[in-house]
């Protein structure tokens, strides 16, 4: 692991680094990130999880643990925001379809989110998933709560567990490889690359306007409202929201909204 003066590179990070004797190397700059997914830590400070992603897969499970819509819908926001894509992947498909989660995914795919269904178990729909990752320029990264299955699909992509790691650095003064701490990423015998993360509980994006929510979020920068800059919010003038858009997905749009709001307040202390 590398440190530049407190600062950390974060998984897909593309540094500058020298050998240091007694140490992994030293790591002298982080080149410039071409995508971020970022969120508000505990303590509300801004926290890049990952940089120059192709995309995030969201992995998600329908039963144990059960599907939270609005978890998913903060990283949809968060990496098209941040410049990144985003699937959503049902894995577990094995223990058999859950009406509530079939009905909110629905509602997302419906509005063009494109969405996996797999079975780490099984195997079943990883083959989707390999042409998904084979076919990109940059690596994906699976993200989601705990106990989803993201590493048991890594697990299942990597059966030679072919560790061959692309986030070791091998050559003085060598730019332009990805850089991990903690998670690495690992390049299938498929094509691409892909790495694993830790699940988080809570996500609240960072660095979010007003515009960045609206724009983002799926199915609410289309809408035919009186006002063409309508924010969706409860009793908006005109706003046809509430008739076009499922109650969940705007219940959860709203919820963001309004945290996006507490948290660019200005404050006057
Ligand atoms: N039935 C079923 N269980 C799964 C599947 N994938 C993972 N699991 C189980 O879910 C639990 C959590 O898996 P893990 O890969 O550690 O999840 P992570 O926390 O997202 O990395 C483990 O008990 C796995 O055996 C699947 O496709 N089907
Ligand atoms: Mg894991
Ligand atoms: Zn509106």
């Amino acid at each position: 692991m590398c440190f530049l003066s407190g600062k950390r590179a974060v998984i897909g990070d593309e540094v500058r680094w020298r050998t240091a004797k007694g140490t992994g190397g030293v790591l002298d700059e982080v080149l410039p990130r071409h995508s971020t997914l970022r969120r508000l830590d505990k303590t509300g400070r801004e926290q890049v999880l990952a940089s120059n992603l192709e995309g995030v897969v969201v992995v998600l499970s329908a039963t144990s643990p059960p599907l939270v819509p609005w978890l998913m819908d903060r990283y949809l926001v968060a990496a098209h925001a941040g410049g990144m894509r985003v699937v959503l992947c049902l894995n577990k498909v094995d223990l058999g379809p859950e009406d509530n989660a079939m009905e909110e995914l629905q509602h997302r795919t419906a509005l063009g989110v494109p969405l996996l269904s797999v079975s780490a178990h099984t195997g079943e729909g990883l083959g989707a998933l390999r042409q998904l990752i084979a076919g990109a320029r940059a690596p994906w990264a699976l993200v989601g709560m705990s106990g989803v299955g993201k590493t048991s699909i890594l697990a299942a992509l990597l059966p030679e567990l072919d560790v061959g790691p692309v986030g070791e650095i091998s050559e003085y003064w060598e730019a332009g490889k990805h850089t991990t701490t903690g998670s690495r990423i690992f390049a299938l015998k498929t094509g691409g690359e892909l790495a694993d993360s830790p699940g988080i509980r809570s996500f609240v994006p960072a660095g979010l306007s007003h515009e960045d929510v609206r724009r983002h979020f799926p199915g609410m920068a289309e809408l035919p409202c009186r006002y063409r800059d309508c924010l969706h919010r409860p009793g908006e003038d005109g706003c046809v929201a509430p008739e076009q858009i499922a109650e969940p997905l705007l219940d959860s749009y709203r919820r963001l909204m309004a945290e996006v709001e507490e948290a660019t307040k200005p404050s006057y202390a």
